[in-house]
């Protein structure tokens, strides 16, 4: 066997223990190989990563058919989110469950430009040098919803000891901790809907998008 031919086999004999070795894992991990070459060509393609997981087999959808009114029923809780931290590095404060002994210092930042209205607030560093950031928000923050659907939102006083709620075109309300107000309406019209805490502006502010009715 000359030099050339000698090369020639050992690259098919490479090719082969590739292939060996493909067709094992697949097995081992229960993907055929047409579904890996599916996955390859669709990765290779010009289609976006959702298109390979919509194909993917063991994917399974509940079908939205937008011209179908349904009923539609959230639970929205107020939150707030809270960063604590410490001017000192490595000293517990007392709201910091996930201090540790490697805990950096941190000092709040100087002319901070938070903007008014209550939905933010910094604490400054108390006596052992804690301090928190604040942000108030709904969770969630953004509902989707057909044309047609009948909509019923539960309020949850959760973090904040009082809300003052607005969902537009629907009801004004007092929400204090530990209660529960609940609205319903049909969304008859595409578009927005916001609903909003006039105690915790500007961020408190959240959206239920009415997805237009497919024209027939
Ligand atoms: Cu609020």
């Amino acid at each position: 066997m000359n030099h050339k031919k000698l090369k020639s086999k050992q690259t098919w004999l490479i090719a082969v223990a590739i292939m060996a070795a493909v067709s094992a894992s697949s097995v081992v991990t229960g993907i055929s190989s047409q579904t890996l070459q599916n996955t390859f060509a669709e990765s290779n393609s010009a289609t976006n990563v959702s298109a390979s997981i919509a194909t993917n087999a063991s994917t399974t959808y509940k079908t939205v058919t937008p011209n179908q009114s349904t009923n539609k029923e959230f639970w929205i809780n107020t939150v707030h989110l809270d960063g604590n931290t410490n001017i000192h590095p490595g000293v517990k404060c007392d709201t910091c469950p996930q201090n540790g002994p490697l805990h950096p210092a941190e000092q709040p930042p100087v002319n901070s430009t938070i903007p008014q209205g209550g939905g933010f607030r910094i604490t400054e560093p108390n006596a052992v040098g804690a301090w928190d950031f604040r942000s108030f928000t709904f969770s969630p923050d953004q509902i989707v919803v057909n044309q047609g659907d009948k909509v019923t939102l539960h309020f949850i006083g959760v973090q904040g000891a009082h809300h003052v709620v607005t969902v537009e075109g629907v009801d004004t309300f007092q929400l204090m901790r530990g209660q529960i107000h609940t609205v319903s309406f049909v969304a008859d019209k595409p578009g927005t809907i916001t609903y909003i805490c006039h105690v915790h502006l500007p961020n408190m502010v959240s959206q239920i998008l009415v997805l237009p009715k497919a024209s027939s």
